[in-house]
């Protein structure tokens, strides 16, 4: 068993804290960002880019790299590290998420869930078993057991039934694991509602899982609704284990959430965002393609410390996006992750002096101050 999680100092005015995991493939120090690579690349972003922003995990998709290139290609490669050139860590999401997003023509039983591939249409099943085979064949260091993610807002009934799914195939996947050097995440599922997300967390912390995951949040609930939800759940998380709330989100999103006590996050916006040309500051979102900016000869982020910053103009970001230089959304990527990564550098500092609160509330107030 390689994978060890070491809690570290809680910040006395919320329930942040401190921490770092080991895995087979390095350290991760928590609260952790984790820039999305969905398809075995972070978009735009070599290995070393990523490496060079102070990335210390990513996250890969089993429902994408199962598709395309298949898990014949990923065992002749030898996993996804080999593969794309990564040699830290890295989390695979299961496909849970995605086949409920995504999968055209789906059906979902008991067994698991069959739909039709977006590449070739061919009908794929994954299952429980499955999906940890898949993650085996790319060799990810933390693996996420498959569950059922409903939009938050779906009927009682049905956010019940996709639980106790998602508690049997927790299991079912628990059970699938074959090589223990492999950690394995549990999903808590449950919807909007504080006793059912009780439920959940009181069924899979029976169950010896490495860490645990909050899912089906931010899937069509707002930032109010799903706060005192995820603080209710993070509570009942045993301490000694990591705690991940999945595909979450702003950088708001995410100074709340460590505030409530979660350690690690991943999203795409970062860079789904420097592709449409959007960049985080901390005075909130930059639309770099606004004629405002033709001439401008400042920074994207006169704080910001990044490669684009340091170098190029508002100016020069807009000419290259304007002509469709792929230039622009790359060096906007290196702008937005880093300020993703900035941002969870500051809040561990900010543990680490007890002081978590008055930080949030300060980088909150700016963004909220420009965006509104
Ligand atoms: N389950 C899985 N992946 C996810 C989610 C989930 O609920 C979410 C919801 N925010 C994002 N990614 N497996
Ligand atoms: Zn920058």
């Amino acid at each position: 068993m390689s994978f060890r999680f070491h809690p570290g100092p809680r910040d006395p005015g919320t329930r942040a804290r401190r921490g770092a995991f080991v895995t087979r493939h390095g350290r991760v120090e928590t609260p952790a960002f984790m820039p999305v690579g969905t398809r075995a690349s972070v978009t735009g972003l070599t290995p070393e880019d990523v490496v060079a922003l102070g990335g210390e995990i990513i996250l890969a998709n089993t429902y994408h790299l199962l598709l395309r290139p298949g898990p014949e290609a990923m065992r002749h490669f030898g996993g996804v590290h080999r593969f794309m050139g990564w040699d830290g860590p890295v989390l695979t999401d299961s496909g849970g998420f995605q086949i409920f997003s995504l999968a055209r023509d789906r059906t979902v039983t008991e067994q698991g869930a069959r739909f039709k591939s977006y590449v070739d249409s061919r009908i794929h099943v994954l299952t429980p078993e499955s999906s940890i085979a898949m993650q085996t064949a790319i060799g990810s260091d933390v693996m996420m057991v498959l569950d059922v993610c409903l939009p938050s807002t779906a009927p009682a009934a049905e956010i019940r039934e996709a639980m106790d799914r998602t508690h049997r195939w927790a299991l079912r996947s628990l059970a699938a694991r074959e090589d223990p050097e492999q950690a394995l995440f549990a999903i808590v599922q449950g919807g909007l509602d504080p006793a059912l997300r009780a439920e959940s967390a009181a069924f899979l912390v029976q169950h010896p899982f490495d860490g645990f995951a909050i899912g089906g949040l931010a899937v069509g609930d707002t930032r109010e609704e799903r706060g005192d939800v995820m603080e209710r759940t993070a509570d009942l998380l045993p301490p000694d284990r990591p705690r991940y709330l999945m595909g979450v989100g702003t950088p708001a999103d995410i100074l709340e959430a460590i505030g409530r006590g979660v350690d690690m996050f991943d999203c795409v916006l970062p860079t789904t965002m420097a592709w449409q040309g959007t960049a985080f500051t901390g005075t909130g979102r930059v639309r770099v393609t606004r004629s405002e900016y033709r001439l401008s000869d400042a920074p994207l982020d006169p704080a910001c410390g990044c490669a684009t910053c340091r170098r190029h103009s508002r100016g020069y970001l807009y000419h290259l996006l304007k002509c469709r230089e792929p230039l622009g959304p790359r060096l906007l990527s290196v702008h937005n992750v880093h300020h993703y990564l900035e941002l969870m550098r500051q809040a561990r500092a900010a543990i680490e002096v007890g002081r978590y609160g008055a930080f949030a509330q300060e980088k909150l107030e700016a963004i909220d101050r420009h965006e509104h």
